[in-house]
């Protein structure tokens, strides 16, 4: 990853007053959470998503899907943010806006400080009626009551993410594309880019005329598309550009200051 990429996506977002960032599974990597396509332990290696993230699975096995939504939520009790959410975090009010819309359902940004997330996907510590009554639960700590968990309706519950082949939540979606719209600058942290609608939300903020960073150590689906693909782990990264930003814009108030 060179010099010169880093300080070219410093200056743009040191000049920025409007950011989107898209975040997936890889920002939480370096906190110990699997990815899902990583090989050998990516969830998706050991769990087919057809038998545990789709609705026919919820409905056709509660049980199972539950299992497995018990098992990702114990992994995360012993789980703390990691140095990218907290650069992102401390990002945040150097901007008008800074937005996170995340892929992940583990709720770290927040953890992290972050309060312009949307979960574009739900949360692990969300949970809601399936049987219709309407009722929704949060936060729905671990462990669950049992398992399927009951609703007081005498129905059971669902874990609130966004299984495939349902539509993301719409207030959460529409949000995240006006924000998009909106932004100055896009960045795309830590995912694969191959999980749609929420891989298009940079594109949204490159058709209004903004500017696109990627940073992650692998190429993805979508790397031709970006102005600038930092190759390297947002842990690292992010921390790095969040003292920049800040070095740039000491200089500059320091120059408006004379
Ligand atoms: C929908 C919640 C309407 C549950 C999730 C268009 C084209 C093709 C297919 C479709 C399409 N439109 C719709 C589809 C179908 C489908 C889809 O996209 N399928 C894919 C597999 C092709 N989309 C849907 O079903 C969506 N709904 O479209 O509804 C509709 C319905 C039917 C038909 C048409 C339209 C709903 C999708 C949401 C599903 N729920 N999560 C749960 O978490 O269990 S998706 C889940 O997987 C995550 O939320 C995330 O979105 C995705 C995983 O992607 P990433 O987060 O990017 O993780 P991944 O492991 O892939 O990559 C990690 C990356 O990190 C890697 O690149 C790696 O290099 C990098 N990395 C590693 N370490 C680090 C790092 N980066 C930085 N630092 C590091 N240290
Ligand atoms: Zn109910």
């Amino acid at each position: 990853m060179s010099e010169e990429q880093l300080e070219r996506a410093a200056d743009v977002l040191a000049r920025a007053r409007r950011v989107v960032a898209l975040s997936g599974a890889g920002v939480s990597r370096e906190s110990g959470v699997p990815t899902f396509r990583e090989a050998g332990d990516g969830l998706w290696e050991n769990y087919p998503i057809e038998e545990v993230a789709t609705p026919e699975a919820l409905h056709g096995n509660p049980r199972r899907v539950w299992e497995f939504y018990e098992m990702r939520r114990a992994n995360m009790a012993s789980v703390e943010p990691n140095p990218g959410h907290y650069a992102l975090a401390a990002m945040e009010p150097l901007y008008e806006e800074f937005t996170i819309a995340t892929q992940n359902i583990d709720g770290l940004h927040q953890k992290a400080g972050s309060t312009d997330v949307i979960e574009v996907h739900g949360s692990l510590w969300r949970a809601r009626c399936l049987s219709g009554c309407g009722r929704e639960i949060y936060p729905f700590p671990y462990p669950a009551p049992a398992v399927p968990p009951p609703c007081e309706c005498g129905g059971i519950l669902r874990p609130a993410v966004v299984l495939f082949g349902e539509s993301l939540p719409h207030e959460e979606f529409r949000s995240a594309t006006i924000a998009a719209t909106r932004a100055d600058v896009a960045l795309s942290l830590g995912t694969s880019s191959a999980v749609w609608p929420a891989a298009g939300i940079p594109l949204i903020t490159q058709e209004a005329g903004g500017f696109l960073i990627e940073i992650n150590p692998e190429p993805t689906d979508l790397t031709p598309r970006f102005d600038v693909s930092l190759r390297g782990p947002t842990g690292e990264i992010l921390p790095d550009l969040l003292e920049r930003v800040k070095r740039r814009r000491a200089e500059s108030a320091g120059r408006d200051g004379e």
